[in-house]
């Protein structure tokens, strides 16, 4: 990778350095391609849709192209979505308090598929309903073929999860 995409990657400003830009000036997102491309979707169940409007924010602040299908997605949409557009990941998320039932719904839909077995997907938002950190509902996600879960909106730890698929790939 160049050293050019590898400061991209960081932050806005570091592209509005690079471009002799003022950071007011510059429409930073996607002007200097770094990413990969993320599909983002809600869950089959899950009405809530600002939360997918800041994960695909975030996703594009730090280079990649997202695919935002919005919210109330069934797994008969979202498998053939992930074929189609073969992303480098697929991000669920998901509020309403389901996310773990229609997480794991829609994991084994996906883990089904022979040709979608090694796709990376990872959920997270507020993922039960006691607000509380459920290891053993975790547990079963990742059992089921998520390659991470965020439970109660992790922000922090999907950043890190992020920037270690960046380093790794680099
Ligand atoms: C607005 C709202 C609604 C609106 C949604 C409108 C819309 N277009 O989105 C409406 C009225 C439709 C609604 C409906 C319902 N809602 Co509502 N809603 C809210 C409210 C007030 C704000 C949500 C919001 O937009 N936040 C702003 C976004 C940016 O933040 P966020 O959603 O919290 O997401 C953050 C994190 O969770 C995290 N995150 C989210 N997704 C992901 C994904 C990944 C990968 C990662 C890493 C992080 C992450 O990052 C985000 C930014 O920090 C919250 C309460 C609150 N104050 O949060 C309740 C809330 C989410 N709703 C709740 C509930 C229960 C419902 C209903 C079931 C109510 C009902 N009985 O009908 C229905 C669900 C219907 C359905 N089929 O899903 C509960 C969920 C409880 C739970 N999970 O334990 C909440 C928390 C209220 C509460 N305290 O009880 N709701």
């Amino acid at each position: 990778m160049s050293q050019v995409s590898r400061l991209a990657l960081d932050t806005p400003t570091e592209a509005c350095l690079l471009s002799g830009r003022s950071p007011t000036a510059i429409h930073w997102r996607g002007c200097l391609t770094v990413g990969g491309t993320v599909l983002l979707s809600g869950t089959s169940s899950d009405a809530h849709t600002w939360n997918l409007i800041y994960i695909h924010l975030f996703l594009e602040e730090r280079g990649y192209t997202v695919n935002n299908l919005g919210s109330c997605v069934p797994d008969a949409l979202l498998v053939p979505m992930c074929r189609e557009l073969r992303p480098d990941l697929v991000v669920l998320g998901s509020v309403n308090g389901h996310g773990f039932t229609d997480g794991l719904q829609a994991i084994r839909a996906i883990r089904q598929q022979h040709d979608l077995r090694h796709l990376p997907v990872v959920i997270g938002g507020r993922l039960g309903t006691d607000g509380l950190r459920n290891a053993g509902a975790t547990r079963r996600l990742l059992d089921a073929g998520f390659d991470a879960v965020f439970d109660n909106g992790d922000l922090g730890a999907f950043d890190l999860f992020l920037n270690r698929r960046r380093t790794a790939a680099a």
